[in-house]
């Protein structure tokens, strides 16, 4: 049985300028100030250094019982044995995906419309990323999606629903009243000096919108 999702506050990463111990330290100390979900994303390694690189975050995210997804690749995720992947509008179908993974492992889906968020329901994805709220300074191709259309895709579908794209501690307010179960963030995390205090914050931030 698959267990329930908590993705509260999930860490996509991205290693770029870091050695692997930096990188490593820096998704350890994320994982203790309070990221309940992470995302291996990596553009430029080859197939050996992704499925390598998803072992030892693996590893370390088994020891803060924190699921691990990596982005695009089905292959790399059935290699290095995580726990799913999160896949994109021009990366394998949700269908396809879940197919190969099985239905115990978790398969995440990009939308950002709410015709694209039923299809990835129907298809069997397990939670959806929408965005991008702000524009991004992260390498992505990607547009801007409403918080009306984010809202719309949150009432669409039963399954989690998280935004994504230039959020940080200073700007979550447009989510509020918005039922998203969570945030995704790649830089307020990864470019902190201290990720720790950074992904406290963030929790901080998300838990005060509610109120
Ligand atoms: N998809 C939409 S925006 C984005 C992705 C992967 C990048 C988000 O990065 P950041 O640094 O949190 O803006
Ligand atoms: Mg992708």
């Amino acid at each position: 049985m698959k267990k329930q999702l908590d993705t509260t506050l999930y860490l996509v990463t991205d290693s770029t300028g870091l050695s692997e111990a930096a990188f490593l330290e820096k998704v350890e100390q994320a994982l203790q100030g309070g990221v309940t979900f992470l995302q291996l994303r990596e553009k430029e390694r080859s197939t050996r250094e992704y499925i390598h690189l998803a072992r030892q975050v693996h590893a370390l995210a088994r020891r803060y019982q924190v699921p691990l997804v990596v982005d695009d690749r089905v292959d790399v995720a059935l290699a290095a044995e995580v726990d799913g992947v999160h896949v994109g509008q021009s990366d394998m179908p949700v269908w396809q995906a879940r197919k190969l993974l099985g239905p115990d492992k978790i398969v995440g889906a990009t939308a950002k419309t709410v015709p694209q968020a039923l299809e990835a329901l129907e298809q069997g994805a397990d939670y959806l990323g929408v965005g991008a709220i702000y524009p991004t300074t992260t390498k992505v191709v990607t547009v801007i999606t409403s918080t009306d259309t984010l809202g719309e895709i949150c009432r669409a579908v039963p399954i989690p629903v998280n935004a994504i794209g230039g959020l940080n501690r200073d700007n979550l307010g447009v989510l509020k009243g918005i039922p998203i179960r969570g945030i995704c963030v790649v830089s307020a995390i990864m470019k902190a000096d201290d990720p720790k205090a950074a992904a406290e914050g963030l929790r901080l931030a998300f838990d005060q919108l509610k109120h």
